[in-house]
């Protein structure tokens, strides 16, 4: 019998070359350009903000805590959230000095974090805008307040600072926090028996515990999530103390939302479906997924797997984006899909990459990583532009700005990326993601490592291991590994088939070998001193449907090759795309271009084009009038590159 080691997981470098060119973007122009907004040096223009927050252009990030550390006089500016811009930014810059040291940077977030900690009251307590206009407010309308969820942030980013770069200051800020939330909140006498209106910080203490290894954090953690629910009208009577006003509201409209909208309809453990924000839904989830995964509460875990099901199986895009609709951000119901008014938040496709993450700490199960994969190659990358200075905070499956201007139902679906936005909690949790993807790539689960994404990496773990992956993908489907085992201990390896790789072939030391799927991995037995595993994904261009249970999507087709899914810009194509009919059967043609959006794979699928009716003709005429249509060629982009180059029309399903 195999004795197994337990491989601990030391350091990943990534080597792809697609995510070097991201992630050295990151260091070269997302946060330095983030800094400069944050700090309202920026000359930039928010007019286009799709929420129509109506914000000046500056952020006034860091004048808010300045006001807060007594270092400048003013009012507080911007959402209650305002703070968690400059934390999730000192997140993305602590995992990028674990691959591009920066003496300059790190000066700027130390005294950052020098300003934070004189931001913070003595009792722990830091949320900038109850500190300098409304501290009489502070933990009374927490269905608003976003206290929590600014802390939390505070509590990620100081874990990762500490993590990265060994400033204690970093962290006891964030343990100051969390002891502070935990002599407020809780069932005993004198504290409030209630939780934030936006997860955030369950997931947020799981982390701190995960670091300092205090059980009261994740008790704390575990309170949050099973207390949510159980008096479904504790926001509401919070509101009543503190003033029923509307003037009183922090976010106005957000009363109107209801109970389910927040997750504190019932106790999570009854509700069977995940309703509401989607970002509070996800955020919601991997917090569950964490601290079930340490306490071993089956509801949660049970949770986990509702939402997950309800999310990826019936509310999910092609391209991994969630949130149908821009009214509340929200999920709708099964199936809806719209792809010209959907909301596809770049921060809900973020959170669902964390809950992806979190459930294969939990389930060696390929699906979740397939989901992590989309996000990572589409849905939530399309949120930035190639520049690092644009972005979505809306992604839309179809676009096109006549209709953006003309249809207040669209006004919400930007055809470019902005500059900023008055709610801007999308660019900086992006960096974060892209900064961290080190981290998503392995999954240790007791002595097997999970190898489940294909972005080239060193990677050393304990024990000797070390296992190293080169590819070019997302073009090519051709991994190649190579596997130290200088102790010769023994191990599994999981590796895992994409869902999109119907077919593929194995190799190891160079002989062909079959092994059993088991549940979207392979599994390789090692204990030798060294391995070599080639792997060839199936990379054919697929012409996809979606269920036909989707309205939106029947009758039409979309392209997908490898994780990549496709889209139709009007700037390569004759407009309008409506006008093209591909079949299931379409020719298709794929081609690697250097030169185009940073170098991308191109797809061509062959096509017919109708001929556009004259302006003159009537609106409507008997459908058995033939209509002119030419053969013609789609040309196609990655969905993530789509907008980089004319604020044009663009589409990812085609008519059939
Ligand atoms: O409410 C805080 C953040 O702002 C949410 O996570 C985003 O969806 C945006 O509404
Ligand atoms: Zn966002």
């Amino acid at each position: 019998m195999q004795v197994y080691t337990r491989p601990k997981l030391n350091k990943v470098k990534v080597t792809s070359d697609f995510w070097k060119r991201y992630r050295e973007l990151v260091v070269k122009e997302v946060l330095p350009y983030q800094w400069k907004v944050m700090n309202d040096e920026a000359d930039i223009s928010i007019s286009e903000d799709p929420q129509n927050n109506g914000q000046d252009k500056n952020s006034h990030a860091i004048a808010n805590l300045k006001i807060a550390a007594g270092q400048m006089e003013g009012h507080h500016y911007g959402f209650p959230f305002q703070d968690t811009d400059v934390y999730k930014w000192l997140e993305a810059a602590a995992y990028s000095f674990g691959y591009h040291p920066n003496p300059d940077l790190q000066k700027i977030t130390d005294n950052l974090i020098d300003l934070i900690a004189d931001a913070q009251d003595d009792d722990g307590y830091l949320s900038t805008y109850f500190q300098i206009d409304a501290p009489e407010r502070k933990f009374k309308r927490l269905q608003q307040s976003h206290e929590l969820y600014t802390m939390g942030h505070y509590i990620e980013a100081g874990v990762a600072f500490y993590q990265e770069t060994g400033n204690k200051k970093a962290l006891d800020i964030a343990t100051r926090m969390a002891d502070c939330i935990d002599r407020n909140f809780g069932l005993e006498e004198g504290k409030i028996p209630g939780y934030d209106g936006h997860p955030e910080i369950e997931l947020a203490l799981a982390r701190l515990y995960e670091e300092t290894n205090e059980k009261r954090y994740l008790d704390l953690a575990h309170y949050f999530l099973t207390q949510r629910g159980q008096d479904p009208a504790f926001f509401e009577n919070q509101i009543k103390e503190d003033g029923d006003s509307p003037e009183r509201d922090l976010i106005p409209g957000m009363r109107d939302f209801k109970r389910e909208y927040y997750l504190a309809a019932e106790p999570i453990k009854d509700q069977e479906v995940p309703h509401g924000h989607a970002v509070r839904v996800v955020y919601l989830c991997t917090g569950m997924a964490y601290v079930a995964r340490y306490t071993g509460d089956k509801d949660l875990l049970a949770a986990c797997d509702r939402f997950w099901n309800d999310i990826v199986k019936r509310q999910m895009y092609i391209t991994g984006n969630i949130g149908q609709t821009t009214t509340g951000e929200a999920f709708t119901y099964d199936y809806d899909l719209p792809n010209d008014t959907d909301y596809g938040e770049t921060c809900a496709s973020v959170g669902m990459s964390f809950f992806a993450r979190q459930m294969l700490n939990i389930h060696a199960k390929g699906e979740y990583a397939d989901v992590l994969e989309k996000e990572l190659f589409n849905g939530a990358l399309s949120g930035m532009a190639l520049d690092g200075k644009h972005f979505f905070y809306v992604n839309p499956l179809e676009a096109d700005p006549v209709a953006s201007k003309g249809n207040p139902g669209k006004s919400h679906v930007l055809t470019h990326r902005a500059d900023w936005f008055g709610c801007a909690c999308c660019p900086a949790n992006l960096a974060r993601l892209i900064a961290s993807v080190d981290e998503y790539l392995y999954t240790v689960n007791d002595d097997t490592i999970l190898s489940h994404q294909f972005i080239s990496n060193e990677a050393e773990f304990d024990d000797g291991i070390k296992i190293s992956q080169t590819n070019h993908f997302p073009w090519s489907g051709d991994i190649h590994y190579e596997i130290t085992n200088s102790e010769g201990k023994a191990f599994k390896l999981g590796i895992r088939i994409p869902n999109w790789s119907a077919n593929f072939e194995l190799e190891i030391n160079g002989v062909s070998t079959t092994l059993p799927l088991n549940d979207g991995f392979i599994y390789v037995d090692v204990d030798v001193e060294s391995l070599v595993i080639d792997l060839k994904l199936d990379m054919d261009v697929k012409v996809m449907r979606a269920s036909n249970r989707v309205n939106d999507d029947f009758g039409k087709v979309a392209i997908q090759r490898g994780p990549i899914v496709y889209a139709a810009e009007g700037t390569d194509n004759e407009a309008p795309l409506s006008l093209y009919e591909v079949a299931t059967d379409a020719k298709t043609d794929y081609h690697f271009d250097e030169s185009l959006l940073d170098g991308v794979g191109v797809v061509n699928v062959s096509a017919k084009l109708q001929k556009a009716d004259s302006k003159d003709a009537p609106l409507y005429v008997d459908a058995s009038e033939q209509v002119d249509s030419t053969d013609a060629e789609l040309t196609m982009v990655p969905y993530y590159a789509w907008a980089n180059r004319e604020n044009g029309k663009m589409r990812v399903w085609l008519n059939k």
